[in-house]
């Protein structure tokens, strides 16, 4: 039970407290925070028709979560993480869509929340400081605080070929993708992209279409995610020990309480490197990845060697060696495009009813009324599929039409990249907090956990606020500066700028190509954070 704020500190008069924007995993946890536990008033607004975020734009055939269910899920309700169920390991877009409505019901969240309204600007107003809010249906609200739960990877990236509009069969967006149509028996399909979101679909698609022709411009390191049925007795004993599981996973990385990672793949001999290997790759899910070797992000040559092990892997699995050659990535290292996951992925290049065309030797010209045409060659199909992922994390923000202090637009103060003090508050912003904003370890971190911790973080500042008669908090500019200064310090330590990545941004033309993680790790972030607050939210200007 949390104490609810004393509201008569509060000076200005606004309709609300706060306005939430966005209704997925962060929107819905902020607006439970904020009305149920510090009795704040709350109006939360979401483009879409319904709660879901992510998990209620991409109803892709295939679409998954690759973290495992019991840890991809709220932590902040020993109810709700005892009572429901999940049926598989990894779950699959639905069931995550049913949780989320589950959680809307359960704490009578729907009520605080206007769907289908899309905000439109967020405006500082200096002289009464608070927000003035506007929708994309013309209405305007004021609030002290507004807080972002807009995502990291839902503005979808449009389509870059020439052409699409003269394509005279269906065409579908990945990221946009409300259609229930998962068969595609009888019909040619083409799919541009080979990103996580491309081969989950690759995967499914392959198992109905008449013909499948997979465009690829980059291969990817994707290794198994091994989803099962939820195992009862497993489960069973991870909801008597939830607390300590949850604990474990916020001191781990990734979030996920995974076994801690050896130091250093070059210190052990090759057969000793392969068992590990062996386990992670047998065991499924990010454990390669995250939970091998702790220099394969930092040591190239510790990198090469279980990027050969993917590639070696990919040998075995596809028949023809040129079409495994080419989708054996060797231009750069592995985990520095966010690893996919897979579930019989290289298999399907064996069937029949594929074929997998390289675009990067033979650029897509452009889209025509049939289908698409190479610098090679033509192309025809009945569907036309686009993969090609997300203008991420600054994208989502830039899109609100944020207005700070001074008539400041947030696109002209990151037009050279985002700046952000703890991933959290950005100078010349203030009373705005981003959950799992740029520079916080964010999509490195697993979602559910980042998002209450960040909103967790915002409900106790605000309470401090409260408590001392204050309204106003902002990032103050040197500790801005010295956050993304050190966020960039970290980066340039690890592999990641090498690699043209939506971490980078560097899969938008004309974005700018910069890191936009904290890559020092959860555990480290949450200690930091923890200390701004231990010493009176340094790096904050409080009034
Ligand atoms: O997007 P991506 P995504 N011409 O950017 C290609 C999360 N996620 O939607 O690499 C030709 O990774 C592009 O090629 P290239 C996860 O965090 C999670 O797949 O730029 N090709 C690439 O192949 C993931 O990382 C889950 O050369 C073009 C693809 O399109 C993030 O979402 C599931 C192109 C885009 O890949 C984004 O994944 C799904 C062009 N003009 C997604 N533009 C799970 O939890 C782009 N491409 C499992």
């Amino acid at each position: 039970m949390t104490a609810t704020l004393d509201r008569s500190t509060t000076t200005a008069v606004t309709d609300y407290d706060v306005v939430v924007v966005g209704a997925g995993f962060a929107g819905l946890y902020a607006v439970y925070k904020f009305r149920d536990q510090l009795g704040l008033s709350v109006r939360g607004f979401e483009a879409a028709a319904g709660v879901g975020g992510t998990w209620y734009w991409n109803r892709y055939p295939g679409a998954r979560c690759d973290i495992e269910s019991v840890h991809y899920s709220y932590s902040f309700s020993e109810e709700l993480q005892q009572e429901w169920v999940w049926s598989e390991r990894f779950a699959a877009q639905p069931e995550i869509l049913r949780y989320l409505n589950h959680v809307a019901d359960r704490f009578d969240l729907r009520r605080d929340i206007t769907f289908n309204t899309r905000v439109s600007s967020m405006v500082w107003d200096d002289a009464e400081s608070f927000w003035r809010v506007t929708t994309e249906s013309g209405e305007v609200v004021t609030a002290k605080y507004v807080i972002s739960g807009v995502g990291n990877l839902s503005v979808p990236k449009k389509p870059e070929f020439d052409g699409v509009d003269s394509f005279r069969g269906q065409v579908l967006l990945t990221g946009n993708w409300l259609e229930e149509q998962t068969d595609f028996t009888g019909k040619r399909v083409g799919i541009v992209g080979t990103g996580s979101t491309g081969i989950q679909a690759i995967s499914e698609i392959a198992k109905t279409a008449a013909h499948l022709t997979v465009f690829q411009r980059t291969p990817n390191y994707a290794t198994p995610l091994k989803n099962a049925a939820s195992d009862a007795a497993e489960v069973a004993e991870i909801k008597a020990n939830y607390k300590q599981v949850r604990d474990a996973a916020r001191n781990h990385f990734l979030g996920v309480p995974y076994t801690q990672v050896q130091p250093s793949a070059l210190a052990v001999s090759a057969q000793e490197r392969r068992r590990t290997f062996d386990e992670r790759w047998n065991a499924g899910g990010f454990q390669l990845f995250i939970d091998s070797y702790g220099d394969i992000l930092f040591d190239k040559a510790a990198n090469d060697t279980v990027a050969d092990y993917v590639r070696g892997r990919i040998f075995e699995r596809v028949t023809d060696p040129a079409v495994a050659e080419l989708l054996a990535p060797r231009d750069y290292p592995y985990g520095t495009k966010r690893p996919p996951m897979e579930t019989n992925y290289y298999e399907v290049y064996n069937q029949e009813n594929v074929a997998l065309v390289d675009i990067k030797s033979a650029p897509i010209e452009t889209i025509t009324e049939t289908g698409l045409r190479t610098s090679e060659s033509e192309y025809e199909f009945d569907v036309l599929i686009l993969a090609t992922g997300f203008d991420a994390i600054t994208g989502p923000l830039l899109n609100l039409g944020i207005v700070g202090r001074n008539g400041r637009a947030l696109a002209d103060k990151w037009a050279h990249g985002p700046r952000t003090y703890l991933g959290l508050m950005t100078n010349e912003f203030p009373n705005l907090f981003m959950v799992t904003g740029p520079q916080s370890p964010s999509v490195l971190y697993n979602m559910p956990l980042a998002i209450e911790d960040h909103v967790d973080f915002i409900a106790d500042a605000i309470t401090h606020l409260s408590e001392r008669g204050l309204d106003v908090i902002e990032a103050e500019l040197e500790a801005e500066d010295e956050w993304v200064a050190g966020a960039l310090a970290i980066s340039s330590q690890t592999l990641l700028p090498g690699t043209d990545s939506w971490w980078m941004g560097a899969n938008i033309p004309g974005k700018t190509r910069v890191c936009m993680l904290y890559l020092g790790g959860a555990p480290t972030y949450r200690a930091i954070c923890d200390d701004v607050v231990a010493n009176g939210y340094k790096g904050f200007a409080l009034a």
